[in-house]
């Protein structure tokens, strides 16, 4: 009911109020006063258009993202990693959940989002279109995967949007435990055999620069940044997001005593960052349009958990229906 009266509002208005200068100039007041803004107040079509597809992207992206790590479930190598990986991964099936309900507040289904996931019409993170083939890929999801998400998502609990800002809060908690999880993998192998070293070091070969490209293309290239820092829906840039990823992860990597893969690699000591060779845009492109290693094989499985997934829910709507009838019933008969 309630998504359904969002929707007929943007239907009947967005358009010629997106033209209506003083209320504009309101709408930029109050983001400037650091004023949240909530699912019923007024704002711009483009700034919920830009919200409705970044948080569904983001949803699709924990719901996508638990295929490689479910990967290695029935491979953990301790009844203690399984359980740590099992709790991580219910962990990224409720952010996905608590995402598609943020979502729902502008007006959108879930049933709607869900639907352009499945027809292949959403994005969801470039990095989850690549293969786990080791455990230790499960050590670099957690550590860099991870650790690249909170460095994007620790901004976004200052989104201007009241309930994507307080989404975040909660899943930014659960991530940090899941990129200590990972770095403990991380660390375990690399204090361990030489097979098992040599295991962590192939791992962050592969998966160094598909992190990289997680924060997405460079600012110049970056269409959505303006508005969306200008409405403080981002806060940091992409390239300024993805230097601080690096400044925190070199010191890391050392420590572990792993190489990262890439030669051109050095520390800018004016500017106190550290500076990486160029990134391999093709890839990320390639990627993003559907052509990554594995992008058909993770759309593959989620259209097929989402039919094995009818039953459930039809039952759960046929129970719903079959409770709401007797209330109606009860009522009338009160009356
Ligand atoms: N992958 O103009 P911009 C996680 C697209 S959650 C795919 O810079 P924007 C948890 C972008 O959509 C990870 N597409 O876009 C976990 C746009 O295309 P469009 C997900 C990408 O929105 C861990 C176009 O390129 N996190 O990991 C990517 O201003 C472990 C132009 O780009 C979020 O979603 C990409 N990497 O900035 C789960 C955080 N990058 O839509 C399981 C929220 C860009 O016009 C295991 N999202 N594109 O067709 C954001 O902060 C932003 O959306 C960015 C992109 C920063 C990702």
């Amino acid at each position: 009911m309630y998504t359904q009266s969002l929707i007929l509002d943007r239907k009947s208005g967005d358009a010629a109020e997106l033209e209506d200068p003083e209320r504009l100039a309101h709408f930029q007041r109050r983001i400037d006063e650091e004023r949240k803004i909530e699912p019923n107040d007024w704002m711009p079509g483009a700034y919920r258009q830009t919200l409705v597809r970044q948080i569904s992207q983001h949803a699709h992206s924990e719901i996508i993202g638990m295929q490689p790590e479910g990967n290695w479930l029935t491979r953990a190598p301790s009844l203690r990693r399984k359980l740590q990986l099992l709790a991580k991964i219910q962990d990224e099936a409720g952010h996905g959940l608590y995402l598609y309900s943020a979502a729902e507040t502008l007006g959108v289904s879930r049933e709607e989002l869900v639907d352009q996931l499945l027809a292949g019409r959403a994005k969801y993170s470039s990095i989850f279109n690549y293969p786990t083939l080791t455990w230790a890929d499960i050590g670099m999801i957690g550590w860099l995967v991870d650790g690249a998400a909170i460095m994007n998502q620790i901004p976004l609990c200052r989104c201007s949007y009241g309930p994507y800002a307080r989404a975040m809060i909660l899943v930014c908690k659960e991530e940090s435990f899941h990129q200590r999880q990972g770095f403990d993998i991380v660390r375990t192998l690399c204090a361990g055999t030489p097979a098992q070293r040599a295991m962590a070091q192939d791992a962050l070969e592969r998966w160094w620069w598909p992190c990289l490209m997680m924060f997405g293309p460079h600012d110049r290239d970056s269409e959505h940044s303006d508005l969306s820092m200008r409405w403080k829906i981002k806060r940091f840039s992409n390239d300024d997001l993805r230097r601080k990823f690096v400044d925190a992860t070199v010191p890391q990597a050392r420590f572990l005593g792993l190489d990262i893969p890439d030669p051109e690699l050095r520390f800018d000591a004016i500017e106190g960052h550290w500076v990486t060779g160029p990134i391999d845009w093709d890839e990320f492109f390639a990627v993003i349009q559907g052509n990554g290693p594995c992008n058909r094989e993770r759309l593959a499985a989620r259209r097929g958990a989402h039919e094995q997934g009818r039953w459930v829910r039809e039952a759960a709507s046929a129970y719903a229906a079959r409770h709401a009838a007797a209330a109606a019933a009860a009522a009338a008969a009160a009356a």
